[in-house]
């Protein structure tokens, strides 16, 4: 009902301004020659330099009355130089765009219909042709050529000591995958998924696969590299840790990564920001169903000691869910007990060991 109303309003209003256009092209049409101007021509060139006026104003005012509202205080190391050339990008842009919107109204306005002004014959000019073709090729080179060093940085391979985490994406949660004390992630294979508990569809027969262990909390150390491997399940979903500058697809079926090194604890971005209640947290960019406003992800970052000391306190996740030690090969039962912190009796085989666990 109300939409309806409001195309009414519409309708009527394009009506009204219709009748209003055709009568005043009818006047000008049947008026003598000199008197041949819409009448409120000078009234829209004036109101062109207020459009402007106000334009560029609101523009300015807002951005300066609201920074502290969109920029977060940055907290790696690889952040400092993406924020750097998004703002180095951003004053080219506001510089370029204030001077063409000045030009472009104030010509509207000088060169409004006088009489007897005649438009001058201006066919080209090499040297304008040239200065706005090299100009902006140059400043975008410059802009591209800095992106990609950043680019090449966050996504070429880490370090040998850089903590590897995986993170998964799904409709609609996300979980992370630590390596444990192997410092290796073990073999997921997306046909292992099942719906009772091997939700990252883990290889059990790679030995590295048995301290791997689940978090629904991403606890990342400060001034270590971190290595993000990400995954998706179903669709589309995107890993935004705004105040790392971390941003990355996850698509499912090609795994993706960023590599970043966080540089501010959760306690120093408390004390920084004044607010004892601030914690870091994950988000979903993608538009991936009806609930992808939930898929809300808490950030931990810890001292590398309590880092080190959190991963210790973590279960493996085939203690957790010891069925499926039965999908472990017999030969390496006992080690992957033993790596996923279950008991081992002497002379209890592993899977006796498993149905007693899970009685
Ligand atoms: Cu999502």
């Amino acid at each position: 009902m109300n939409s309806i109303i409001v195309l009414g309003v519409i309708l009527i209003l394009a009506i009204l301004y219709l009748i209003f256009r055709v009568s005043s092209l009818v006047r000008v049409a049947k008026a003598e020659k000199e008197e041949r101007v819409d009448s409120a021509n000078g009234m829209n060139a004036a109101l062109f330099i207020v459009f402007m006026v106000v334009g560029l104003g609101g523009f300015f005012w807002y951005s300066f009355a609201n920074f502290k509202g969109y920029t977060l205080p940055v907290a790696s190391e690889h952040g400092v130089h993406t924020d750097s050339e998004f703002w180095i990008t951003m004053a080219v842009i506001v510089v370029a765009f204030t001077i063409i919107s000045i030009i472009m109204f104030v010509f509207i306005y000088q060169y409004q219909y006088r009489e007897g002004q005649k438009a001058k014959f201006f066919p080209d000019n090499h040297y304008l042709e040239l200065a706005w073709t090299i100009i902006p090729a140059i400043v975008l080179a410059v802009l591209i050529f800095g992106g990609l060093r950043t680019w090449n940085d966050i996504t070429s391979p880490a370090s040998k000591e850089a903590e590897v985490i995986e993170v998964i994406g799904q409709q609609f949660a996300w979980t992370a995958r630590y390596p444990g004390k192997d410092k290796e992630l073990g073999k997921v294979n997306f046909q292992l998924i099942d719906n009772v508990g091997n939700e990252f569809g883990l290889d059990l027969t790679d030995n590295k696969s048995f301290d791997d262990f689940k978090s629904l909390e991403l606890h990342l150390p400060v001034g270590k590299e971190v290595l993000l491997k990400i995954r998706a399940k179903d669709v589309l979903h995107s890993v935004f840790l705004p105040h790392f500058r971390v941003k990355m697809d996850a698509v499912p079926g090609m795994p993706t990564h960023f590599k970043f090194t966080p540089t501010k604890t959760t306690q120093e971005m408390r004390d920084e920001l004044g607010n004892q209640a601030f914690n870091y947290e994950m988000a979903c960019t993608e538009i991936c169903g009806r609930g992808h406003f939930s898929m809300r992800f808490p950030v931990v970052v810890d001292t590398q000691e309590d880092f080190e000391r959190w991963k210790l306190s973590q279960e493996a996740w085939l203690k957790q869910n010891p069925d499926y030690l039965k999908n472990v090969p017999a030969g390496l039962r006992e080690s992957a007990m033993i790596k996923a912190g279950l008991p081992v009796q002497p002379g209890v085989t592993a899977v006796q060991a498993t149905a007693v666990g899970s009685n």
